[in-house]
């Protein structure tokens, strides 16, 4: 058997690796922040967590990047959703998912007191990190998989919303751009448009007012403010009179290693005539 394993020593900052068949160690090298918690494997990589979290870089520790939480994730293990890892804090007894590319930390529940370190088989299974986007992810809105049943629109609409308050987003790397637009059967074109009713710092919206509209990664921005992007995206229709009937609107994105997702679609019945109900007052006899 030959097997060489990675340790750290008791100052918590120096890399050493050991060679199980010799018995030797060798000094790597200095980390950039000390590990004290907990180590991981995930997709291929070894993560160390302390108050920061490091991925550790076997060739060159001192180049391992480091990443400052703000807890103090005593223990670390991977998790099944692609650049997600899942740590405790042994202070408050919370379980966080810890989202490697946004550099977010969200908490999923409360564990009993005294819950420390944590690990999983998971650790030596690659999660599916296959672009995807589900515009309504409980399928509360009536559509199944991806898709997601919009308010239906009429001439009293402000725009009806294109997806539901829970989004999901799966990516293998950062977003560089995603579009929106109506397609397939578009009756009053030119006037049924896509607008957002906002914007979000780091995006860049092209083609308001259009029939598509594509959001442009500006930055840094997180598959976070994607959705909060997404959220402000509206369909509008200003032909008089409206023309009734059914419309989807096809949502994909792009990610800066060049993968592209699925296309969700949000389903928007137009009615022609408002629903009106309409109090006529009580029958008169005369
Ligand atoms: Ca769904
Ligand atoms: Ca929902």
């Amino acid at each position: 058997m030959y097997m060489t394993m990675y340790v750290i020593n008791g100052s918590n900052q120096w890399l050493y690796s050991y060679n199980i068949n010799s018995g030797s160690f060798t000094n790597l090298g200095l980390l950039p922040d000390p590990i004290g918690g907990d180590m991981a494997l995930f997709q291929g990589n070894i993560y160390g967590s302390h108050w920061d979290f490091v991925l550790v870089d076997t060739d060159d520790p001192e180049n391992s990047s480091s990443i400052d939480l703000n807890y103090f994730m005593s223990g670390i293990t991977a998790s099944s959703t692609c650049n997600r890892l899942l740590g405790v804090d042994a202070f408050t007894n919370l379980l966080y998912a810890i989202d490697i590319l946004d550099l977010t930390v969200t908490p999923i529940c409360t564990l009993p007191e005294g819950m420390i370190w944590i690990t999983s088989m998971q650790e030596f299974i690659y999660p599916d990190c296959t672009a995807f986007i589900d515009l309504d992810c409980d399928d509360s809105s009536g559509a199944v998989d991806a898709d997601y049943n919009s308010p239906a629109y009429d001439c009293f609409s402000n725009g009806s919303v294109i997806a539901d308050e829970d989004i999901k987003i799966r990516y293998d790397a950062l977003i560089s751009s995603m579009t929106i637009q109506v397609a397939g059967n578009v009756p009053d074109f030119p006037f049924e448009i896509l607008d957002m009713s906002g914007n979000v710092p780091g995006i860049n919206a092209t083609g308001l007012g259009t029939g598509m509209i594509t959001l442009i990664n500006a930055g840094n921005a997180t598959s976070t403010d994607f959705k909060d992007a997404l959220h402000l995206v509206i369909y509008e229709n200003y032909a008089s009179p409206l023309t009734g009937g059914p419309r989807t609107i096809e949502v994909q994105f792009t990610t800066e290693s060049g993968a592209m997702s699925n296309v969700a679609s949000a389903f928007i019945q137009v009615n022609e005539s408002p629903v009106l109900n309409v109090d006529l007052g009580p029958d008169q006899e005369a």
